[in-house]
């Protein structure tokens, strides 16, 4: 038992020593992660022929299509609805600062106009780069972006997909060599950041296809990532590039941002989050608003704004940011259970975004009745919708110098005995998110 878990701790090491060791983040680097702490709300964008057939972006592997045929969605990939000023108005309307737009998933297709692959949006009936589009438009109107680059290809051969957990059924019969599938990457993330101007992260994903599952003791890698190769690249041709990579791992070096998938740091309700939230690198977790993250025309599992709202203050009382997707229709348009949603949350941030923008974690967790997130002087009471009195145990002050709502700054009458604050609210509240401020004194 000691002998394996020894060889685990050396096979453990031996994945993190293949990362960017000995990385020091430069100075706009870490104003960079500074930055991304204060921001709170991004858009999550996936999107491309895998849009077409309305059944998500796994539709490639859960319906067990051969390279051959999903080849034919290029040639109907044609969205001339699509317009990237509405997005990304959309995105800032909604009180989003960001957008990890999916630049290429797992299928291989790549929404740029790039070399190194055919099977990409030039070929398209469309003709036109979406990812240009993207980032001049963000540059634009002041949202920052980042690119979500798949490492899994359910579609190359140079791609280790014998040892690959999904995409057995895509009908590639030759292994290619891995070294090419590494300068093939290394070669695509050199076009995203030396041709779009300034991306400010690469979100990875796909690491997971060479690990066994989740919650199983062995998640090393079964082929080498090469992340000292690859997170080096990226850091040497834009240093102030934010990395995070969806491997349900301990941030490894070379990493910027620690990400969690539909679950709240330190929480693992979808069984997807075994780490650790990191106590040094920006957090962030993404979500759906239905229950897909690519266009899906069967699923009206919509989630309601209050759960959307909840949600954001959930994230912001544990440090992190919520990076909350859609999944645009083959068009080009947003279908309105999404935009009146992102709308309607847009609107209580206008109101209330003093409580989330530029907060750190409450001195508690999230609870039932609400949370906290704290700012300077300012802590800032969230009471969820059905509540009346709250009390705060253990709290962190000595003296509340004023009390009085968010909203329209009426006063409100607290107490603080023993360490032990009571809000005592005339009725229940009816808005999904009640502010209180609270002045606090040390
Ligand atoms: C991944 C992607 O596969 C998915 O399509 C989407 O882009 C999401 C944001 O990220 O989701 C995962 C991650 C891990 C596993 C499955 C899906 N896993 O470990 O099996």
């Amino acid at each position: 038992m000691k002998k394996l878990f020894a060889i685990l701790m050396m096979l453990t090491s031996l994945s993190i020593a293949a990362a960017q060791e000995n990385y020091t983040p430069t100075a706009d680097n870490l104003a960079a992660r500074q930055w991304f702490s204060n921001a709170k709300y991004g858009l999550f964008i996936h999107w491309g022929p895998f849009s077409i057939p309305g059944a998500g972006e796994w539709v490639m592997d859960e319906k067990k299509i051969t390279v051959d045929s999903y080849s034919r969605l290029q040639d109907f990939f044609n969205p001339t609805e699509f317009n990237a000023a509405e997005w990304v108005g959309l995105a800032k309307k909604s009180g989003m600062k960001y957008i990890t737009f999916v630049a290429r998933h797992h299928d291989g297709f790549s929404l740029w106009d790039t070399k190194y692959s055919d099977f990409n949006i030039m070929n398209t009936p469309y003709k036109k780069d979406i990812l240009k589009q993207i980032a001049d438009e963000c540059h634009k109107q002041g949202i920052k972006l980042f690119v979500y680059y798949s490492l899994l290809d359910w579609r190359r051969e140079d791609y280790a997909w014998k040892t690959g957990r999904t995409g057995q059924s895509s009908g590639r019969k030759t292994q290619g060599k891995w070294e090419d599938y590494l300068t093939f990457m290394k070669n695509q993330l050199t076009e995203i950041l030396t041709q779009y101007g300034k991306i400010d992260g690469i979100w990875f994903d796909g690491h997971w296809d060479q690990t066994n599952p989740e919650g199983h003791a062995d998640r090393t890698s079964r082929i080498d990532w090469r992340y000292d190769e690859i997170y080096s690249l990226i850091h040497r041709l834009q240093p102030q590039t934010l990395i995070g990579n969806n491997h349900h791992l301990s941030p490894f070096p070379g990493e910027d941002f620690q990400m969690f998938e539909r679950d709240l740091p330190g929480e693992n309700t979808a069984g997807l989050s075994f780490q650790k939230p990191s106590e040094k690198l920006p957090l962030e977790t993404c979500e759906t608003i239905n229950n897909s993250w690519g266009f899906n025309l069967a699923d009206n599992t919509f989630k309601s704004t209050e759960t959307i709202i909840h949600y954001i203050v959930k994230a912001s009382a544990l440090g992190a940011n919520l990076l909350l997707n859609i999944g645009p229709m083959p068009n080009g348009k947003i279908q309105p259970e999404f935009t009146e949603r992102l709308l309607e949350a847009g609107k209580w941030l206008e109101a209330n975004g003093d409580s989330i923008y530029n907060t750190t974690a409450g001195y508690i967790k999230p609870q039932k009745w609400g949370a906290i997130t704290q700012k300077g002087d300012k802590m800032y009471v969230h009471v969820f919708k059905g509540n009346q009195q709250i009390q705060l145990e253990g709290f962190p002050f000595k003296k509340i110098a004023k009390a009085y709502y968010l909203a329209d700054k009426r006063k409100l009458s607290v107490s603080l005995k023993q360490k032990t604050v009571t809000l005592q609210l005339p009725a229940e509240t009816v808005d999904p998110d009640t502010v209180v401020v609270l002045e606090v004194e040390s």
